[in-house]
């Protein structure tokens, strides 16, 4: 081909050994290793690579991926968001698994590239789930565990009170017929209903000062001062999601009751928070397996108004759209590890900023006891801690501070093998899929 007239070589370059392999690479490797005839058979694959030095850099590319005897199939490029990075290129070839490999450190080893990822090989891709491409779609992302409903769960306060689980069921019909757009629908909180929010919200008055993270602390006190949190009414979910769109762009919406892992995810990436509108049994107000309005309000609603949190949570949301079924599980342990039973560090003392100890008294006190084990957050391994939602955890991961998890979770993320890249834009509220599988 000679048309490219580039030196490939003479980059100054990096050693090979500064690279580890990411886990895609690995498993190609090995197999590879395992089927040695695997080796010769022409496959496709898709990288993406980060370019430093603008489009010139395209040409180093193409002259590689012909070294090695690859064919492009596919080519595209984009500004990158990254710092110090001008474009972000996506290619697509087809190659044996061996060239490609080799293909891959080749690439590494110039500096033209901040970062050369294997985003697929073998259209692995092909797969890829449905995901709401803008926040329209999560009307169609309202899809329930049945697993804590009164009316199924034999252990759950309200399977033998008639009159609670009518309720639930009246409540839960306003989530289901809501659609984008709508003004959330008021609730007429009972008498008993706003009693049990009373007396956890005294509850968190009282532990709150000492207890929860800065964050918290702050942000709830402005729900005080926007006459939102007062102790003898229940919030409406209108009037929090208004507040919340102020402070960082979050938004609510009405949910059923627990949804799926995969719908509940997905809402975060649109900063769109699925909220449920029900309130707990009167007879267990300090600690229940699911989620009901008290837990969102007292647990989510501060830290969503803080914006590193926030963008935190939407950072878990983008990379769960379109993930495997492994990665939504891993995606969604990190998520209770950190967003619903976090601990945090203030100046060398412990902080709750996790949702589901802000929201349960038992638990925070029992959180912050010397009986639970405390291990560092380290998204690797956190993600893969098996876990039971019906009791007080037995292990709790302890964050240095809100960045410190998120760049530790970003580096993690850019691990996940998914086929594509995708990017929210907050004026068209439309995420962006960088390929085209
Ligand atoms: N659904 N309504 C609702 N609220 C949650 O907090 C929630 C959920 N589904 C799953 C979930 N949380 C988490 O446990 C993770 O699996 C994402
Ligand atoms: N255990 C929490 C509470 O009682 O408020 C709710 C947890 C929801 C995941
Ligand atoms: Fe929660």
């Amino acid at each position: 081909n000679g048309q490219l007239d580039v030196d490939i070589d003479d980059d100054g370059g990096k050693k090979d050994e500064d690279y580890t392999l990411t886990e895609e690479e690995v498993i190609l490797q090995n197999a590879a290793s395992e089927n040695p005839e695997a080796e010769n058979v022409i496959q496709k694959a898709a990288l993406l690579l980060r370019m430093r030095d603008g489009m010139g850099s395209l040409a180093r590319i193409l002259k590689t991926i012909d070294n090695y005897k690859g064919c492009v199939e596919h080519l595209e490029t984009r500004p990158s968001q990254a710092g110090g990075i001008q474009f972000d290129a996506l290619v697509k070839v087809s190659m044996t698994r061996n060239n490609l490999l080799q293909l891959i450190r080749s690439l590494r080893q110039s500096t033209s590239f901040a970062g050369v990822n294997l985003l697929s090989e073998n259209n692995i891709s092909n797969k890829t789930p449905w995901f709401p491409r803008h926040a329209v779609d999560l009307d169609n992302c309202n899809h329930l565990m049945t697993k804590y409903e009164p009316e199924l769960d034999m252990n759950h306060p309200g399977f033998a009170d008639k009159e609670y689980r009518e309720r639930r069921k009246q409540i839960a019909e306003i989530a289901f017929a809501y659609k984008y757009g709508d003004p959330i629908p008021f609730i007429s909180y009972t008498e008993s209903e706003n009693s049990t929010w009373q007396r956890v919200f005294n509850t968190v008055l009282d532990l709150m000062p000492k207890h929860a993270c800065k964050e918290y602390k702050a942000a709830f006190n402005k729900l005080q001062e926007a006459d939102i949190f007062v102790p003898h009414r229940i919030p409406q979910l209108e009037d929090v999601s208004n507040f919340l769109r102020k402070h960082t762009g979050f938004t609510l919406r009405p949910a059923a009751g627990l949804l799926t892992a995969r719908d509940f995810l997905a809402s975060l990436a649109f900063r769109v928070f699925q909220s449920t509108q029900y309130v707990r049994h009167a007879n267990s107000p300090f600690h229940t397996p699911e989620p009901d309005c008290i837990h969102e309000l007292l647990g989510h609603i501060p830290l969503l108004a803080d914006p590193s949190f926030a963008q935190f949570s939407q950072e878990i949301g983008l990379a769960s759209l379109g993930a495997s079924d492994s990665e939504i599980e891993k995606l969604s342990t990190v998520y209770w590890f950190t967003v619903e039973f976090g601990l945090c560090k203030e100046n060398q003392q412990l902080k709750a900023y996790g949702a589901a100890l802000l929201s349960s008294i038992g638990e925070l006190l029992h959180a912050l006891s010397d009986k639970p084990e405390l291990r560092p957050f380290e998204p690797a391994s956190t993600s893969i801690q098996p876990y039971q939602d019906q009791e007080y955890q037995p292990i709790y991961y302890v964050a240095e501070s809100f960045e410190d998890a998120k760049e530790k979770f970003r580096r993690w993320v850019s691990t996940m093998s998914r086929p594509f890249e995708v990017r929210f834009n907050p004026h068209t509220e439309r995420v962006e899929v960088l390929d085209s599988v």
